[in-house]
């Protein structure tokens, strides 16, 4: 679709959100939470724990519960006030799957059959993946669009996503003459933490689902593992060069190098600079002491906050609340220009 006029007039909000998929990792934190807890003292902000995203692939039922109260302590302890966000369950707010039905019936096969990620998870078996699965991306849109986001922090693997709820919204206003009526949210994705690569594998990106556990840093590991999982990341015995340049074809020293970045609030040409010539026998230590240093604190305050359930419950059912005083209006609105009794 040609790129359109984005002339929405309403206000700035932010929305996004984490799945319950448990191994919550280094990749969600730096590409995704990290950004929510500096984006709340600039905008309305509401974060979401996507329970109903999780269930496009099977989740035990009781470990979704569980998890997610585990993302909820997670927003939290890595400092999102929710006083000031909103954070809630997806599932609590039904607008998010009338919304989503709405979509499916805008958005194209075509547009769908597009989408790397579906392709990525469905695996070779296309036929047995959910019907959910394949419709996912039309439920992202539902959720931002519900509460006319205008700004999505998210990591890099979901800019393909972005793109399909911009032409949904555009199809939305342009097909019901709705003027502009949804948003077309900017995706913020830039920045270092964007694509934090696997810690084995340089070339596919961290994942919750990888079956190696070596292969991500958990926002649950204790210092120990994290300094283990960072000594045994695989490398090259090149030392480091002075410049990014210097680090083309080295897809495993860059992945460090950016992660040291982003934990540092550095540049990697900065830290290519304090660390040139040196190898990794005394890099992997530095970053190892970096990575516990900024992790740990949010790693205990999770736990403590797991520890009690019920708070964590009353704030995902304020939270609830105060989503669907928003999402309310929007939705009867949409329900209107479709032509809904
Ligand atoms: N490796 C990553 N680097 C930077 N950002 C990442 N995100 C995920 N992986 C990385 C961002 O984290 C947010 C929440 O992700 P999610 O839980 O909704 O879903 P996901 O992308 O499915 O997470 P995983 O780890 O990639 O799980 P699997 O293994 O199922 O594929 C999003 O903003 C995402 O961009």
């Amino acid at each position: 679709m040609s790129e359109p006029q984005n002339i929405y007039q309403g206000p700035e909000r932010v929305f996004s959100g984490v799945q319950p998929t448990g191994n919550l990792h280094l990749g969600n934190y730096l590409g995704a939470i990290r950004k929510f807890v500096a984006l709340q003292n600039e905008m309305e902000c509401i974060f979401c724990v996507v329970d109903m995203h999780a269930i496009t692939q099977w989740q035990d039922p009781k470990e979704l519960r569980a998890q997610t109260l585990e993302i909820a302590a997670a927003y939290v302890a890595a400092g999102i006030d929710p006083e000031k966000a909103v954070i809630f369950h997806q599932s609590a707010v039904s607008g998010h799957a009338e919304l989503a039905w709405i979509f499916n019936c805008v958005a194209r096969m075509g547009w769908l059959n597009r989408m790397t990620q579906f392709k990525d998870k469905a695996g070779k078996d296309k036929e047995r993946a959910s019907v959910g699965l394949f419709v996912y991306p039309s439920l992202m849109a539902a959720d931002i669009l519900l509460y006319k986001a205008t700004h999505v922090p998210v990591g890099e693997d979901q800019k393909q996503h972005l793109e399909l709820t911009r032409d949904i919204a555009t199809k939305f206003n342009n097909e019901f003459d709705a003027g502009p009526f949804f948003p077309l949210p900017e995706p913020l994705i830039k920045g270092a933490g964007a694509r934090v690569m696997s810690l084995r594998d340089g070339s596919s990106k961290m994942s919750k689902s990888d079956p190696s556990d070596l292969s991500r840093i958990n926002l649950t590991d204790d210092a120990d593992t994290i300094a283990k999982k960072i000594k045994k990341a695989r490398t090259d015995p090149e030392p480091l060069p002075e410049t990014m340049a210097g680090l083309e074809g080295r897809l495993e020293a860059e992945n460090l190098i950016s992660i040291y970045a982003a934990l540092s609030d550095r540049t990697s040409e900065d830290v290519l600079t304090e660390y040139a010539g040196q190898g990794f026998g005394v890099f992997k230590p530095a970053l190892a002491e970096l990575a516990v240093e900024k992790l740990s604190p949010i790693t205990a305050e999770m736990r403590k906050l797991q520890a009690d359930p019920a708070f964590l419950e009353t704030i995902l059912k304020t939270g609830a609340a105060r989503a669907e005083a928003i999402a309310t209006p929007v939705l009867d609105d949409v329900k209107r220009i479709v032509g809904f009794l």
